[in-house]
């Protein structure tokens, strides 16, 4: 008989805590190119490979490779560095904006703009996203006013939520965008609701879903799951894995899993893991879903593979809980810096069109701050009336709250 001793859990370690040299040995990176392109009529089963690969278009030297290449004109990849850029000169400035107390809170994007940047340009009109706090680009990426989404950051008089929502959770039905609700992982039980409810209907409309890696480990993640691989709902389950949860790494969300996008296979969910700072990749793969989606083929995983290069939010400081330099070694470099680059090659861009169009942006952001700014910010200038307080959560108002509102003297 085998003597056995005590019992102990297993936990995680990250690879490395401050002060070590970084490794990203446990990121296996496939050659751009080197992931078939399947049919999206295929089985789960049968494309099983791609939930542990990383489907890549861009190589090392910037050129796009591959049976995923070829699905953008000049003008969409020249739209898509500019809506990159726009989201990082944004995040700049509302960043600098909250140190300088005009607001309470910012979440930046640096690092994982293509993810929300490419995936809004394969969704149409009418299709709904059920975003968290770090998908700006879906809302750049679609045209949406800057100013609008600074009126929100600053609660002011013009905030088009009323100053009811935490900083940076827009909100834009118009713009496909639901209500970002601060409880992470409520986005997968919604966005399979809202599609299961688009095909009862009868409707043409598709969903995508939105969560992080740590989030992955809520329980609405699995549930929705059931729901979307059971009534093939037509919706896109995006995954972001953006190597951390604040400050815990994604090992601990992730478990004896090879992935995250590996969860979808023991639903029976087609799932693909694809390079998140590739712009390119990001865009032919969220298409290959939508298309499934859209011809009522049901759900399909998508795992980004990316690093959360800034601080969690304004509120964080990372250097407490990973080295000073692991982004610098994050192997699948910028993303931003990845397309720029592709641009040159083929001759529809240069550094000096870059350095330019980098100035244009930023005059267009500070000019957005400048017109939110007449608004109010959190300590000047308008606010929205307590008034609202009370407003937009029942299309009738229900007594009880009537009765609030006139003790609160509005
Ligand atoms: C249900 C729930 N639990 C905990 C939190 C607190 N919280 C806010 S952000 C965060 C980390 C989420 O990490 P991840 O899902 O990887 O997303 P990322 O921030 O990396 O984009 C946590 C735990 C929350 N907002 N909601
Ligand atoms: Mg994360």
């Amino acid at each position: 008989m085998v003597e056995t001793g005590h019992l102990s859990l297993h936990v995680p370690e990250p690879a490395v805590r401050p002060g070590g040299q970084p490794d990203f040995s446990n990121v296996k990176i496939a050659r751009a190119g080197a992931v078939p392109r399947p049919e999206v009529d295929a089985a789960a089963e049968d494309i099983r490979d791609l939930a542990y690969s990383i489907i890549r278009v861009l190589n090392r030297d910037g050129e796009a490779v591959g049976p995923w290449a070829g699905l953008l004109s000049d003008d969409d990849l020249r739209a898509g560095l500019r809506n990159m850029m726009t989201l990082r000169a944004f995040d700049a400035r509302m960043l600098m904006a909250q140190r300088q107390g005009k607001t309470s809170f910012y979440m930046q994007h640096l690092g994982e703009e293509a993810v929300s940047c490419a995936f809004r340009k394969a969704l149409k009109k009418g299709d709904m996203n059920f975003p968290t706090y770090r998908q700006a680009g879906l809302l750049i990426a679609d045209d949406y006013p800057m100013v609008e989404m600074m009126n929100q950051i600053y609660s002011n008089e013009s905030d088009p939520l009323r100053g009811r929502q935490l900083p940076i959770m827009y909100s834009s039905k118009e713009h496909g965008f639901f209500t970002i609700s601060g409880n992470l992982a409520t986005q997968y039980v919604q966005a399979v609701g809202w599609a299961m409810a688009s095909a009862i209907k009868n409707d043409i409309r598709i969903a995508a879903a939105w969560i992080g890696d740590g989030s992955t480990a809520e329980s609405d993640f699995h549930s929705a799951l059931v729901f979307a691989s059971t009534y093939r709902a037509p919706v896109v389950l995006n995954v972001v894995n953006n190597q951390w949860a604040i400050s815990t790494f994604q090992g601990i969300a992730r478990g004896g899993s090879g992935t995250f996008a590996a969860r979808g296979l023991g639903f029976g969910i087609p799932a693909l893991r694809v390079d998140g700072n590739d712009y390119l990749a990001v865009h032919a793969v969220a298409c290959w879903a939508a298309e499934r989606a859209r011809r009522n083929l049901g759900p399909t995983l998508i795992e980004y593979v990316t690093y959360r290069v800034g601080a969690h939010s304004t509120s964080d400081d990372p250097s407490a809980y990973r080295p000073k330099t692991e982004s610098e070694a994050w192997p699948l470099g910028d993303p931003v810096l990845r397309l720029k680059k592709h641009l040159i090659l083929r001759g529809l861009w240069s550094e000096e069109r870059h350095v330019q169009a980098e100035a244009e942006i930023m005059d267009e952001v500070i000019a957005a701050q400048r017109k939110a700014e007449e608004h109010g910010t959190m300590h000047a200038g308008g606010r929205p009336s307590v008034r609202d307080i009370f407003e937009g959560v029942y299309a009738e108002m229900p007594p009880h709250l009537r009765r609030q509102r006139q003790k609160a003297g509005y």
